[in-house]
């Protein structure tokens, strides 16, 4: 049984020594028999190198590691938390649904209230829960494809929706992270129902549906991609995919597993609605534990079993220790909350930005709501072409470099910075204090 490491490395002892013996042991035991050592790709630190770093606890804005040193955390389980590590309401809802049991295949009650916050937070008339959000781009798919009696989908490159066959196609977050050529394994039928278009181009868009119109059940987007680094939709964008999906007679899907109740109340659509038929959600819903949904008009979701004939179960879907740990973080996110994670995420991008500046490091902080990502080019990023002229050994130079002064960043350039309402001044000054050094390490690795 683990137990919470107790610090011993106090943060005025930064920087951390590079080696990191624990972590690493438990690395040797992990790659042994786990491939790759971990059960998510881009935790591996393969993009950055370097030992992955095991964490043991995390309190707040803060995560230990197995070697006792504490990290102010910018990754937040990659968005979930955005009231931080433990937070004790979340930790009192888990403990006292798991001492009512952990999961009975029934229907519950709570699974009911999740799904009522969703649809009163958004626009979608009905919601189904599932366990991660490439189950739900997953169903959403099929849904589209069975509702439109269409196979081929749009989706755009460097956008990331789960490990889904169908979608793996140019797609980011990890699979950018490890540059893979797509992935094995996603057989060339799967792959051909799949058009890969550049990100933020209508045009393109338009050309697809002009060239293959009547087959597209569906365009799926990212809300404002987090996926390879954050790009934010052009203004407009997602409101006229849904207007070329319509007047084509296919359907439009938001995937908001990353924006969604993390940018405001009602995700990007809350701040920029969309016309969008289905939304995909995660991530911020489960408050930390496996929860996901996708959600959508009703004469769509009706087709779904056992009220329609479009297949999808889930024998963890709705799970009460994850409907009690989502409902909880979704109850304690009022205004005040999503106006906090605003302020961090501006006032993080700005001492990044003039750090950077002061060290001559070409980069731009490029935001979506309170989603933001730091690209070292000089190029705009508006797709995943442009993504892809960030430097790379830059990146690396300056993760390490926080990383050893107790900033955890993302240890890929195609992924999003996250915060939550738990960085306080220490941990806003612990970052402060560790930028202007990393940004001289991503000077001297252009050198
Ligand atoms: P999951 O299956 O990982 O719960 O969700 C897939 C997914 C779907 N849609 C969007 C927009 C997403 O960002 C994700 C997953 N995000 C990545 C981080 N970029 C998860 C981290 C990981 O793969 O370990």
């Amino acid at each position: 049984m683990g137990t919470a490491v107790t610090t011993t490395y106090p943060t005025a002892d930064l920087p951390y020594p590079e080696d990191a013996p624990v972590s690493q042991a438990l690395f040797d035991r992990a790659q042994a028999i786990i491939p790759g050592g971990v059960n998510s790709p881009v935790r591996a630190f393969r993009a950055v190198g370097g030992v992955p770093r095991f964490m043991a606890q995390g309190s707040g804005a803060w995560m230990t590691d197995v070697d006792g040193r504490r990290y102010v955390d910018l990754v937040c389980s990659w968005g979930p938390l955005i009231h931080g590590h433990a937070h004790p309401e979340i930790v009192a809802a888990v403990q006292a649904a798991a001492a009512l049991g952990t999961s009975f295949g029934t229907p519950t009650a709570g699974e009911v209230d999740l799904a009522e916050e969703i649809v009163r937070r958004t626009s979608v008339d009905e919601v189904r829960l599932v366990n991660s959000g490439t189950e739900a781009t997953m169903t959403a798919i099929r849904l589209a494809r069975g509702y439109t009696g269409r196979s081929k989908v749009v989706k755009f490159a460097g956008c990331y929706h789960g490990h889904v066959d169908a979608l793996l196609a140019a797609a980011g977050s990890g699979v950018a992270t490890l540059g893979l050529p797509d992935s094995p394994g996603v057989t060339g039928a799967a792959a051909s129902e799949t058009i890969v278009l550049p990100y933020n181009d209508i045009d393109a868009v338009t050309e697809a549906f002009a060239q293959n119109g009547a087959e597209i059940a569906a365009i799926i987007t990212e809300a404002a991609p987090g996926n390879m680094g954050v790009v934010a939709p052009r203004d407009g964008f997602n409101q006229k995919l849904a207007e070329i999906a319509h007047a084509n007679g296919a359907l439009l899907i938001v995937d908001e597993v990353m924006t969604g109740f993390r940018v405001s109340a009602g995700g990007w659509a809350g701040l920029h609605p969309v016309d969008a038929d289905l939304f995909t959600f995660g991530k911020v819903m489960g408050g930390g534990l496996p929860a996901a949904a996708f959600g959508g008009r009703r004469e769509i979701m009706s087709r779904l079993a056992p009220a329609g004939p479009v297949y999808q179960a889930g024998t963890l879907s709705g799970n009460p220790l994850a409907c009690a740990a989502g409902l909880a973080s979704l109850r304690l996110a009022d205004a005040d909350v999503y106006k906090r994670l605003d302020e961090l995420a501006g006032t993080i991008g700005s001492l990044a930005t003039a750090a950077l500046s002061a060290a001559g490091v070409a980069h731009h902080v490029s935001y979506a709501g309170n989603m933001f990502s730091i690209f070292f080019t000089e190029t705009p990023v508006v797709d995943y072409e442009s993504a892809k002229t960030q430097d790379a050994a830059a990146f690396k130079a300056f993760f390490h470099t926080m990383l050893a002064r107790g900033v955890y960043l993302p240890p890929s350039a195609f992924e999003s910075w996250f915060v939550s309402t738990a960085i306080d001044d220490t941990a806003l000054e612990q970052i402060a204090s560790a930028l202007p050094h990393a940004a001289r390490a991503a000077a001297g690795s252009q050198a």
